[in-house]
């Protein structure tokens, strides 16, 4: 750290860098000659955030003097990633502080790499969650996300002899230097315990309390122009130490309300669509949506006095059901705490919440056994009751049939009780939203058909996006200096602005210096995947990927066993003329699904037999990249060629993962599920593959029969190809390895792998033609560029603002 290369002439810099030495040695407490790399990237952090804090403050005054309309946005999940060079290039001080650091004989992108991500979510409602509190702060919209400060987040995936092991994240091992703990706001969050009459109202006298404190982390919009407040919840008991129980010698025991605070906020449940039915997961959802709801209707108390004006001033929007139970809360207040009559109290509550639905499957819909939810939250269930009784009684009014009336229910009545979080969100919120036009569609003609009928109006359509600034700015730089030099910066504003790529379709350089970023992206991933897994890629192979969690609805065992039939026939035909492909796989299973976790064996196994066969001479490559994060996803986005987007139509809400890779130029191959649809649309029938049985196609053939084995049986590629996964080509250890998983192919094909794969491999072979034409090639990759520009999270979010929440 002792070399000195001459001092950078940008004043910026060296204030930068003046500010960092002293955030070094005044708040780290080390001098630069004892400093340590974290040490550096702390006092880098700290005087960054100086700057943030200032524009912060900034932002919370103007919101105050204009009494504007806040959104609150709930969600148990906030997939952030790093924030150091987020924060950076949202400020413009990216080159400031590189200057700043190389004068210390420091590498910027080297500090970069210490940041842990902060991984408090499973995937992709997660990262949405963190893309609309980015674009909130960027379109200046005043909102807080709510959430809560796991301990441990995401876990992360270690391979072990090709098997998932689940090992803890410590992301705030050395501290947490973007985050402020608010001791003042906190709030005390009951359980249990009996609701007792109190005069002509009731009152509910939890058993047990918490105590919720804020820990708040500043989130910083494009061009710095607002910084807006992200509050994650911890837990505390309201006597960390029972002093009288330590001192006569029981130390556990006066421990042990600390201990079960602690239990609350100390893992994020990894698991992507419900297989959890604990009690601590319905306990953390009432823990960070009482103290965020108890948070909210303070502040409004506080700047604006009566409760009756609410809606007005707040939009509470809920991330899925997770935090369903804000609708009883909210009720509870008004009606308990304030005294208002229960109808006004419903209708205000309605005014104010909005709900968004993420998945269709049964499995990954909430619902809670109603003992469990009597006894920890009994008013609530009142309320609930209370509730159903109205909307069940309009729904007889209008005349709907028993199974109508039956499905509106806020009570599963099938077999054990279960309270339905879906349906509750639906009754007290005015807005119900998909995440894409084909699941918005879906959900009024499946799931919630009759909910629709009973209130026509409440659902729409609000298609996701991402934000451009991570995935596109900041994950690739030069494509975004080379689209600059083309298009000039209005793009960078305004990501529909990339349309204006559409006019340079005919321009060769351009093509060609796209593809050189591209390449040397490959260049950069491959030296950073042979770090990884010791593997070496070619950079002129094509790099297909499929990045995303482990799920049989996403089918990774369609690409896998697609990729068993290539091997195949490469082996049998060395002659052709085939096209060097290299396969990356990435993604977590959740820790109890077990298919899942057995498709990442297969996967490794696979990699290891192709990666090691000389006579396939280096035209295949298959890898599996361990512990899948947002970091990884902004090194291999950028360096892709081809997304693999092929879920089973009907069964993938949105994906938000096709949105980034299209922005940097790979083309996909996909069904026509999610998003998929509009990136089509969007793009044209001629720059995407599209293969595959439509959402429709689907369900009829589960309604009239569906036969896997006579599929199987009559595709030779397809048959060997599971034949000898199953018989133990891949896993001479083990044989039996893959028996149950092929054999379930075999009985029922629940996900359509067998009745898609044709047309699959078929779609692949097209990719190769049209990769042997690196004109065509290069001209879809810019339609992709230049068309995806409307899938940015601004323009969701401005529709957000414009359709529920009116601010
Ligand atoms: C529920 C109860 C108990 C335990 C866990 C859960 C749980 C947790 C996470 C259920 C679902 C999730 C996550 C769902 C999710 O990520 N859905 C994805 O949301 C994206 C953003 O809208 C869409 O793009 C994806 O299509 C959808 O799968």
């Amino acid at each position: 750290m002792s070399s000195r290369p001459n001092r950078s002439p940008n004043p910026g810099a060296e204030l930068l860098e003046a500010r960092i030495v002293d955030a070094l040695r005044h708040r780290v407490g080390k001098d630069e000659r004892s400093a340590k790399p974290h040490d550096w990237f702390t006092a880098a952090v700290q005087a960054l955030r100086d700057e943030v804090i200032d524009r912060w403050m900034d932002s919370t005054r103007r919101t105050h003097a204009a009494g504007a309309k806040r959104v609150y946005y709930l969600s148990l999940e906030f997939l952030i990633g790093r924030l150091l060079r987020d924060a950076m290039s949202n400020l413009g001080l990216g080159r400031e502080m590189e200057q700043a650091l190389r004068a210390q004989g420091l590498d910027l992108a080297a500090l970069e790499d210490l940041e842990p991500d902060a991984a408090l979510g499973n995937g992709g409602l997660g990262r949405l969650a963190a893309c609309f509190m980015e674009s909130l702060a960027s379109l200046d919209i005043p909102a807080h996300g709510y959430g809560i400060r796991y301990v441990n987040g995401m876990f992360r995936q270690r391979i072990d002899d090709g098997w998932q092991v689940e090992l803890p994240e410590t992301w705030l091992a050395h501290g947490n230097p973007w985050e402020f703990e608010r001791r003042e706001s906190c709030y005390r969050i009951g359980y249990g315990g009996d609701v007792v009459a109190n005069g002509d109202a009731v009152v509910w006298q939890p058993a047990e309390m918490v105590e919720a404190t804020a820990v708040d982390t500043p989130v910083v919009g494009w061009r710095g122009k607002r910084v807006n407040t992200l509050r994650l919840w911890t837990a505390n008991a309201l006597d960390p130490i029972r002093l009288d129980a330590f001192n006569a010698g029981d130390h556990l025991g006066a421990l042990a309300d600390q201990m079960r605070a602690d239990s609350l906020v100390r893992v994020l449940y990894p698991a992507d669509s419900s297989l959890a039915g604990q009690e601590l997961r319905l306990r953390q959802e009432y823990f960070f949506t009482s103290a965020s709801i108890q948070d909210i209707m303070r502040r409004h108390e506080q700047y604006h006095g009566d409760i009756r004006t609410l809606p007005d001033k707040a939009a509470i929007q809920l991330n899925d059901t997770h935090p369903a139970v804000a609708v009883a809360e909210i009720m509870r207040l008004l009606v308990d705490g304030h005294g208002l009559e229960f109808d006004e109290a419903l209708d205000i509550t309605r005014r104010t919440v909005g709900y968004t639905n993420h998945t269709l499957l049964p499995e990954a819909l909430e619902s809670w056994p109603l003992p469990l939810f009597e006894r920890m939250l009994p008013r609530h269930m009142q309320i609930i009751y209370a509730i159903n009784s109205r909307i069940l009684r309009d729904a007889r009014r209008q005349g709907m049939s028993d199974g109508e009336v039956a499905a509106i229910s806020l009570i599963d009545e099938g077999g054990e009780r279960r309270v339905r979080m879906a349906n509750l969100a639906f009754a007290g919120a005015h807005s119900v939203n998909g995440v894409a036009a084909l699941h918005t569609e879906l959900m009024k003609t499946t799931v919630f058909s009759s909910l629709h009928k009973l209130f026509p109006g409440k659902i729409n359509n609000k298609t996701n996006g991402v934000t451009p600034r991570r995935w596109l700015q900041q994950c690739n730089p030069a494509l975004t200096a080379t689209i600059r030099d083309a298009i000039g910066d209005g793009f960078l504003d305004d990501a529909e602005q990339l349309s204006a790529l559409n006019a340079l379709a005919g321009d060769a350089a351009l093509g060609e210096r796209i593809a050189e970023v591209k390449r040397a992206n490959k260049v950069a991933l491959a030296a950073h995947l042979k770090e990884l897994t010791g593997i070496r890629l070619n950079p002129d192979a094509l790099f297909d990927v499929q990045i995303k969690r482990i799920h049989e609805y996403k089918r990774q065992l369609l690409n896998l066993i697609e990729t068993v039939a290539l091997y195949d026939q490469i082996r049998s035909h060395p002659e052709r003329d085939w096209v060097p492909r290299v396969k990356i796989f990435g993604g977590k299973a959740a820790s109890s699904y077990h298919n899942a976790k057995l498709i990442i064996k297969l996967a490794g196994d696979i990699a290891k037999r192709i990666n090691n066969d000389p006579s396939v001479g280096g035209l295949l490559k298959v890898v599996f990249v361990p512990n899948y994060n947002v970091s990884l996803a902004e090194r291999i986005i950028p360096a892709a060629d081809l997304s693999e987007q092929i879920s089973t139509a009907g069964m993938e809400a949105s994906g938000t993962g096709n949105m980034k890779f299209a922005l940097n130029g790979a083309l996909t191959i996909g069904t026509l599920d999610g998003a998929n649809v509009e990136i089509k649309d969007r793009v044209g029938d001629e720059n995407i593959v599209i293969f595959g049985l439509t959402a429709d196609e689907v369900a009829e053939k589960r309604a009239n029969g569906y036969n896997p084995r006579a599929i199987i049986e009559g595709s030779r590629e397809l048959h060997q190809a599971v034949e000898a996964i199953s018989s133990g080509v891949f896993s001479s250890d083990d044989p039996h390895r893959y028996r149950s998983l092929m054999d379930g192919l075999y009985d029922h094909d629940w996900f359509m792998v067998a009745a898609d794969f044709d047309a699959y491999a078929a779609a692949q072979r097209a990719v190769d033609q049209r990769w042997n034409d690196p004109q065509g090639w290069r001209r879809a990759t810019l339609h992709n560029i230049a068309n995806v520009g409307w899938f940015s999270s601004d323009r969701t979010i401005a529709e957000y603002a414009k359709d529920i929440w009116k601010v």
